[in-house]
C-alpha cells in the first residue's frame, strides 16, 4: 500500500494513526498538494492528500473513505463498530472533528492572502465553526475514556489528529486553556506510539 500524504496534513494523519494501531505496512510517499507540480491530481481529482494506492492497485480518496477500505482489510483491532448504527455514531463524530479542522484550514488560507483580499467577516464566521465544534466535541469526551462507545475509533483518531493540527497552525489561539478538559482528554491519546510516531513536524 501507498500513502500519497503531506507530513502536516491532519487527515493524511488520521489514516497513519490508523494503519499504525494495525501494524499494517505502507509505503508513505510525501506529497505537497499545493506544489502545482505534484502529481496529487492523478489519485485524487480534487488534487487534495491523503490518497492511498492500495495492493490491488485501486485509489482510494477522501481521509474517511480510506479510513474504511482499510477497516475491510480484516486486521484488528478495528476502529468502526459492526453495529451499523454505532458505526454512524463514530462516523458523525469523525465529521464533526474533520469539519474543525476544514474551518481551520480556511482561515489559515485566508490569512495568507494579500492583506487588502482578507475578509475578517469571513475569518470570523469559519473561527466560530472551529470554536463550536471545540465546544460540542469537548462536551462530548468529558469523563469519557473514548469518545464513542468502549473502545478506541476513528472519531478519538480524527480528534486527536484535529488537535494536533489545531495546535501546529494556531499556537498562540490559547486553545489548550480555553478547551482544557478536550486538551487533556487528547494529551492521553498523544502518549500513544501511533500519535507519538506521526506528530507533525514544525
Ligand atoms: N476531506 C478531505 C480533506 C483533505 C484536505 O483538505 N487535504 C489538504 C491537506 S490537509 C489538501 O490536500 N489541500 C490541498 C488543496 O486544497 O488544494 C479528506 O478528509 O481527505
Amino acid at each position: 500500500m501507498q500513502l500519497i500524504a503531506s507530513l502536516t496534513s491532519p487527515f493524511a494523519r488520521k489514516i497513519r494513526v490508523q494503519l499504525a494501531e494495525k501494524g499494517l505496512p505502507f509505503v508513505l510517499v510525501p506529497e505537497n498538494p499545493h506544489d502545482p507540480a505534484s502529481p496529487i491530481g492523478r489519485f485524487n481529482p480534487l488534487g487534495k492528500v491523503p490518497a492511498l494506492v492500495a495492493d490491488d492497485g485501486r485509489t482510494w480518496f477522501d481521509s474517511p473513505v480510506i479510513a474504511e477500505y482499510i477497516e475491510t482489510l480484516s486486521a484488528a483491532p478495528f476502529f468502526l463498530p459492526a453495529d451499523r448504527l454505532a458505526a454512524l455514531e463514530v462516523r458523525q463524530v469523525e465529521a464533526l472533528a474533520d469539519g474543525v479542522t476544514d474551518a481551520g484550514i480556511l482561515v489559515l488560507m485566508e490569512s495568507r492572502r494579500a492583506a487588502e483580499q482578507q475578509s475578517e467577516a469571513w475569518r470570523a464566521r469559519q473561527w466560530g465553526k472551529v470554536e463550536s465544534g471545540l465546544n460540542a466535541l469537548q462536551s462530548l469526551v468529558a469523563g469519557r475514556t473514548w469518545a464513542v462507545g468502549d473502545a478506541m475509533s476513528l472519531a478519538d483518531i480524527a480528534i486527536g489528529c484535529m488537535w494536533g493540527w489545531l495546535l501546529l497552525r494556531f499556537p498562540h489561539a490559547g486553545l489548550p486553556a480555553q478547551y482544557p478538559a478536550l486538551a487533556a482528554w487528547v494529551e492521553r491519546l498523544m502518549q500513544r506510539p501511533s500519535f507519538a510516531q506521526t506528530h507533525p513536524p514544525a
